[in-house]
This record gives structure tokens, sequence and C-alpha cells, in this order.
């Protein structure tokens, strides 16, 4: 749901926006809560995981080739962000649900390839430089949670080949270019890394290359692009193992598949195998002629790709949740400095609260199945035994450590943190057994009081005596 607070944009009102201003109108649709997040510009800060990756992608396509850019301005035209890339009029990305107005003529960059024209119009100055990255924090109204945040941070790259204003015939010209890009795909470094390609007919409708190309070229193009992007997550993958002991490094898994962009073709997707599932992590292709040809580049052909950058830091420092890097918590950012690729710490805002529950348990019934790791009693609704008693009906059920924790669960929910056995020993004449365990409260959004805690502790003793028959000690 993204309602918006009427009073953010009033149609004839004006808004100043990284410094400019801007009439608004009915197409207005930012708010106050996302414009107070412009402006962070979180990737300048050194010691800041979202600067540290772009430092990283940056160090796999080096200057004198590449010229590294960022933009802090958020506020791009229409034009930049759709009409230029091609982006059809009817297109969802355009509508006022998905993206954020300025007014009807401006907005919050989409995407970093807002820039790709003006980055494109750089190239084949004199410095004859061939590519560029762009990082910048984007915006889009999206859902908030672990993964979903309304801003997030890209990176666009482009490659452009046949540049060289020395060479005069067309013809010429291009066969010095092929020769150039073949040359310069056999000195890309080799990597180590799993790749599967899904992703190699481009001569059909689905993903074709574009009619004004020459299919040896765009095949060189095309290859040129999947391994400096290997290359890339070559780089990545050895950061992120760094810091994990050699036992438990694992070797990267990635996939090429097919994709559509406006601006490219034919495009592609690069996802990698993270916690069992395919994470997408960037889209790129090779560049529509017109786009190049728009930025006065009509000789060249080329890539580009987009990638999302906290995608890339999850990866290198294991953190968990894209809203944690707009976290002011020291504790949060005192975990990164620059250069350093560490795994991320998790902890919480609020202190923690640990109660100790300790008990004896009823001995298992004679003949009782164990189940779970932990069999120290069996309780009689549980293993699908169905001619038993619930426990709750009749005599308490033997108690199993699940039990606690469904109870602490029932009772606490979010608050309590984590359960844990601190303690087990059997009497040495009755034979019966004691647990301790201790229980952390902890919420994320407040302090809990002594109270509230005992109140919340008092209910766990009550339910484990009456569900489990345990004996407090
Ligand atoms: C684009 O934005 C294209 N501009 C990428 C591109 C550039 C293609 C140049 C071709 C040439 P897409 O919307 O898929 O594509 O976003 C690119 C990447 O940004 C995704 O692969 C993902 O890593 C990241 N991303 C997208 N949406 C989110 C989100 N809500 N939160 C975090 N990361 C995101
Ligand atoms: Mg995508």
């Amino acid at each position: 749901k993204t309602a918006e607070s009427k009073s953010d944009g009033q149609p004839g009102h004006q808004k100043t926006i990284a410094g400019a201003p801007y009439v608004l109108d009915n197409t207005t649709n930012v708010t106050d809560s996302i414009l107070n997040l412009v402006g962070r510009n979180l990737y300048e800060h050194p010691d800041h995981p979202i600067c540290i990756t772009r430092k990283l992608i940056e160090s796999c396509f080096p200057q004198p080739e590449y010229n590294h850019f960022t933009m802090s301005d958020p506020v791009v035209t229409v034009r930049d962000n759709f009409d230029v890339l091609g982006f059809p009029a009817d297109h969802p990305g355009r509508s006022r649900t998905d993206t954020y107005y300025v007014n009807s003529s401006h907005l919050l960059r989409t995407h970093t390839s807002a820039h790709q024209h003006a980055a494109f119009q750089t190239l084949g100055s004199e410095e004859r430089t061939t590519g560029y990255t762009i990082c910048a924090d984007v915006y889009r109204r999206d859902s908030i949670d672990r993964s979903h945040f309304p801003v997030f941070h890209q990176m666009e790259g482009a490659r452009v080949w046949g540049l060289d204003p020395d060479i005069e015939s067309r013809y010429a010209a291009q066969s010095a270019r092929t020769a150039k890009m073949a040359t310069q795909l056999k000195a890309l470094p080799s990597t180590s890394i799993i790749v599967e390609d899904n992703a190699t007919n481009f001569s059909t409708d689905v993903n074709p290359m574009q009619p004004e190309h020459d299919p040896t070229e765009v095949q060189l193009v095309v290859s040129h692009l999947k391994r400096s992007l290997e290359y890339l997550m070559q780089q990545i993958h050895n950061a992120a193992q760094q810091s994990i002991p050699q036992s438990a490094r694992t070797p990267l898994q990635v996939r090429w598949v097919e994709a559509y962009f406006p601006f490219t073709s034919p495009s592609f997707e690069l996802e990698v195998l993270w916690n069992g599932e395919w994470l997408e992590l960037l889209g790129s292709g090779v560049v529509q002629q017109s786009i190049l040809n728009k930025a006065g580049l009509t000789r060249g052909i080329g890539w580009a790709w987009g990638l999302g950058i906290e995608r890339f830091a999850m990866l290198l420092f294991g953190i968990p949740d894209i809203r944690l890097f707009w976290s002011t918590d020291k504790r949060f950012l005192q975990q990164f400095s620059s250069g350093k690729i560490t795994k991320f710490e998790p902890f919480s805002k609020y202190p923690p609260c640990y109660k100790d529950i300790a008990f004896w348990i009823n001995p298992a019934p004679a003949g009782a199945s164990p189940r779970g790791a932990t069999p120290w009693g069996s309780a009689a609704a549980a293993g699908g035994d169905a001619t038993k008693a619930s426990p709750t009906e009749t005599q308490p059920a033997a108690f199993h450590e699940n039990d606690i924790m469904e109870v602490v669960r029932d009772v606490a929910g979010s608050l309590a943190e984590d359960v844990k056995l601190v303690d087990e020993f059997v009497h040495p004449t009755s034979g019966r057994k004691s647990l301790c365990y201790r229980i952390n409260y902890r919420s994320l959004e407040r302090t809990l009081t002594n109270e509230e805690v005992n109140r919340l502790h008092d209910e766990v003793a009550k339910r484990m005596k009456a569900q489990f028959g345990v004996e407090l000690r």
C-alpha cells in the first residue's frame, strides 16, 4: 500500500529538491518522507558498505578505459529517464503508481540508465575513454520489507568500440574495431566461478540482435560483456570469501538468462545462487544503436549493464535487511571500514532482557518413542498417534524442547529473540531431570520494561506447568 500524504504535493506550490526549485502539479506524487532521504549520498561515505561495494565494482572496470561518475541530484526529466531510452508510452514503469513524479516533466530517477545519454556523450572525446560507470540513488514506489525499500542504489556501466576518430572510412573503422574487440576479449582475465549460460541464442525474435549489427561483432560484444561481468563476480566472490573460514567456502554459481529492456538488444540478466535461490543481480545487453546515434556515437557499438548495489553488498557483507543500509546506528556503521569486506554482526536496537526458567521434567512414559533431537519425553499429541488424548485435555504430556519454543512464541511473539538451554542435570537419587532455559526478550522498536517482561515470563511458566506438567524450581 502506498498511501500518499495530500499536504506533500499541492499543485502550484514550489518545492526545492537538491537545491533546485520545482513547481508541483497534478502529476506530483513524491512525498516528504522520500525527499528526506535525498542527499544522504551513502555511496560517498568511505566506510559505508554501499561505498565500499561501489569502489570494489569500480576497481573491476578501471581507468583509463572507464571513467567513474556519481550523480547526486536524483531529479531527472521524463525524457532522460524514459523517452530517450525508447520506453513505449504505455510502459508500466512510467505510471504514477510505480514512479515518484516531481511534476509532469520531472521525476526521481528510477534507474541509473537515466544518465546513459549524457554519459555516452562524454565518450569519444579527446581522452578517448571507451567506457564509464555511474553510481546513484534510485527511487521506485514499492512495498517496504527486508528486500524492498523505495530508495536503493544502482550502478551502470558501458563500453563502446569504434570511436577512433583517426579512421576515415566506415569499412576500415569497422574492421579495425572488430579486430580490437577480439584482442580485448582475449585479454580479459579468466575466472573459476560456475557459469550456466541460458542466453546464447540471439538470432531469434525472442531476444534478437539489432538488424544493423554485424553478427560477428554482436558475438564479440556479448562475450566481452559476459566475461567482464563474470570477472566482476569472481572479484566479488573472492572478497566475500576472505572473511569466511576455508572449510566453509563454497564455489560461486551464476547463470545468464534472456531479458528485455527497451534500450538494449539482445538483453541478459545475471542471477546468482544465494541461499538456495536464484537472485537477480543485474540487467545488461547490447546498446540500442539509436541511443548511441543520438549521443553522436554513430560509429560505435557497445554494451551496457545496470546492477543493484544493495544486492552485491548483501553478498559481500551478509547484510540481511535492505533497511539497515539507511541505519544511523553506530553499531551498524562502526562495523564497516573503507576497503574491508567483513561479515555483518547482527544487533538489535534495544537492550535484551534475559530471564531463566528452570524446572523438573516428568520422565518419559515407558515405551514412548523419542521425537526430535532431544527426546526428554514424548508428547502424546505429537508423532501422529491419534489414539492418544491431547495433552491439555487429560494428563500433561512429557516435555520436549520444541514445546518451550512453541509456548514462548505463543506468549511473547516477536518480543522473544531466542530461547537456549543453559543447564541440565539428573538428580542423583530420584533420577529426575532438571532443565534450565534462558529466554532473551527484546523488542526491535523499544526498550521493554521489567514489569512487562516479568508478565510475559510468568505466563510462560504458567503454561509450561499447565501444558507439560513440569515442576518449576
Ligand atoms: C534496470 O534498472 C535497467 N536500467 C538495468 C540495465 C542497464 C539494463 C543498462 C540494461 C542496460 P532493473 O529494473 O532490472 O533494470 O534493475 C536492475 C537491478 O537493480 C536489478 O537486477 C536488481 O539488482 C536491482 N534492483 C531492482 N529493483 C530493486 C529493489 N526494489 N531493491 C533493490 N534492488 C533492486
Ligand atoms: Mg530486473
